[in-house]
């Protein structure tokens, strides 16, 4: 939030956000059921590893892991769900946005979305700090890749106690994106608890999107709000102790009636430990896509034809029609199939750096893919079949 106020206070920046929030507003106005919106979108990433060591040089796996997770999340496909009270679990929301790595890089060459840079750090006492060291060479960072294109995260060593920070929309588009320390990004190597889900990088896009936390960030019932009519009133942000019960506040929005709902410390925009978070809400979906429909920032990179990398793109939409077996397999993998699609389907074979290995082409139905000849190893299939697609995931041996 201290970013927030800097952007705000910025004499052009500051005028940009506010116009960018008015247009959201007044779309937000016209198209009250937004959150029902059920179509998918895709934004393309890039992740720049800005390292003083070798340990914070994190592995291509552990920002395929982090990947995933936001697909997860914003795809409500995350496994615990099912921690989602009943009293939300009607308002808990697919935000139908999902995340890949990009394929090209501004140049036009092939890339793997992952960029590395070694550092002597930042202008914190060799940490970076929220003022956006890391997002320029000049300052010991990288500078972004540009952000009509790309989505661009930078994972470096933030100071001790900040996790993550998030530029909001409207702000400068040399510096747009989001920062993560290094600790807190994925969910292998080296993550430290309690962030050990993803869940800092998932809080973050979801202000990159536009959305505060929801407490208002006040101390009280009365001054602070998000802005949701459907995310609960709370007196101040959640604690590390996942508190279910806890009910801070009793003044509600006219959204809930006469329901006194608890404090909501599963949402991923309170600050609760990566445990005990699992929804976004459909009114913080809705004021979402007002931003990604009216800020031109966000509106470009929809359009971005930076190429995708299924990687961690996990169970999406049709893949649930298919079962491939044996799994892990020698390389000859039958498949099942449950749908009734119409049209063909294409299966692309991408290997675990995301380069495209194989496609066939079959119309549904039962069938049989030969990868005899790959090299022993983990895969991504890609399904599509008209506008819809799945991936899962297969081992070769
Ligand atoms: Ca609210
Ligand atoms: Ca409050
Ligand atoms: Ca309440
Ligand atoms: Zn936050």
């Amino acid at each position: 939030m201290q970013a927030y106020q800097q952007q705000l206070q910025h004499p052009v920046h500051g005028r940009n956000t506010a116009a960018v929030q008015a247009a959201a507003n007044q779309w937000l106005a016209n198209n009250p059921n937004a959150g029902n919106n059920r179509s998918v979108i895709t934004i393309p990433v890039v992740v720049h590893v800005v390292y003083r060591n070798a340990t914070q040089n994190i592995t291509d796996q552990q920002v395929y892991s982090q990947i995933a997770v936001l697909n997860q999340d914003f795809r409500r496909l995350n496994a615990d769900t099912v921690n989602t009270p009943a009293v939300f679990d009607t308002i808990a929301a697919d935000m139908g946005i999902e995340f890949c790595l990009a394929t090209t890089d501004p140049n036009g060459n092939p890339t793997n979305g992952i960029t590395r840079t070694s550092t002597t750090g930042g202008q914190l006492f060799g940490f970076f700090g929220p003022f956006d060291d890391v997002k320029a060479s000049s300052t010991g960072g990288i500078d972004p890749w540009p952000t009509d294109k790309y989505f661009n995260i930078w994972v470096c060593e933030l100071f001790p106690g900040l996790l993550g920070y998030a530029q909001f929309p409207g702000g400068d588009p040399m510096t747009d994106g989001v920062v993560i320390t290094y600790n807190a990004f994925g969910t292998i190597g080296t993550v430290q608890a309690p962030a050990l889900l993803g869940r800092t990088t998932t809080h973050e896009v979801g202000h990159w999107l536009g959305l505060y936390h929801i407490w208002g960030d006040d101390q009280d019932c009365t001054t602070g709000i998000d802005s949701i009519p459907d995310t609960p009133n709370a007196a101040a942000a959640s604690q590390s102790d996942c508190n279910v019960t806890l009910n801070s506040c009793s003044n509600e929005d006219p959204y809930w009636g006469t329901v006194d709902p608890p404090d909501m410390v599963q949402n991923y925009m309170d600050y609760s430990n990566d445990s005990c978070m699992n929804m976004f809400t459909l009114g913080q979906k809705a004021r979402a896509y007002s931003f990604l429909a009216t800020d031109t920032l966000r509106i470009a990179l929809l359009n971005s034809n930076v190429g995708c990398n299924p990687l961690g793109i996990v169970n999406t939409t049709i893949d649930k029609y298919f079962s491939f077996y044996p799994n892990p397999s020698d390389g000859m993998i039958n498949v099942s199939y449950f749908g009734n699609l119409s049209g063909t389907i294409q299966y692309d074979v991408y290997s675990i750096t995301g380069q495209w290995v194989k496609g066939f082409t079959a119309g549904p139905g039962n069938t049989q893919l030969n990868l005899e000849d790959l090299q022993p190893g983990v895969y991504t299939i890609r399904i599509t079949n008209n506008n819809e697609s799945g991936v899962q995931r297969i081992v070769i041996q």
